[in-house]
């Protein structure tokens, strides 16, 4: 008998017909700019619609999971990709910040079963933040859409939708 092989399912690059949301922290905004640059250049370029793509704004990190959510429940997208920028040296605080938007971002996926990526930087300078928005580093934007184009036709090839 001929040795069987396991069907993979693995998501495809191509972003055609998805619908993707975007949710965009205005915290450090001369940042998260550049990253939802990344990330709308990523879908387009992986031959996605940027006419089906909707951007939301939101205050500042601890605020994508909330939009973020409603997208997910809303049934209109099929990834949500979430953008931020969390700077150690701009905030007494900024461990609270990072640990309260990873852990209420990272809930939405497993909850609704659409792929929520997060794409918050969580740099110690101002420098590591610009490196990574697009210059010496690449851009965690572009790198955030790309995980969700392939979570998306993940998730269509085991649903079948
Ligand atoms: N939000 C950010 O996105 N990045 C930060 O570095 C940051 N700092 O430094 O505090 C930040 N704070 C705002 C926070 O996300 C909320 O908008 C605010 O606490 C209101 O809920």
């Amino acid at each position: 008998m001929p040795a069987s092989e396991p069907v993979t399912i693995e998501g495809d690059l191509n972003a055609h017909g998805l619908r993707f949301g975007c949710v965009v922290a205005r915290f450090n905004s001369f940042i998260t700019d550049r990253l939802l640059g990344g990330a709308l250049d990523a879908i387009r370029r992986h031959g996605g619609d940027l006419g089906t793509t909707r951007v939301v704004r939101v205050p500042g990190s601890l605020e994508l999971a909330t939009a973020a959510r409603v997208m997910a429940d809303s049934g209109k997208f099929d990834a949500v990709i979430c953008l931020g920028a969390v700077i150690r040296g701009e905030t007494a605080h900024y461990h609270h910040v990072a640990e309260g938007a990873a852990s209420s971002i990272a809930r939405i996926g497993p909850e609704t079963g659409i792929p929520t990526i997060f794409g918050v930087l969580t740099c110690d300078t101002v420098e590591q933040a610009i490196d990574r928005a697009g210059a010496k580093a690449g851009n965690a934007g572009f790198h955030a859409a790309v995980a969700a184009i392939e979570m998306a036709n993940t998730v269509k090839g085991l649903t079948g939708s």
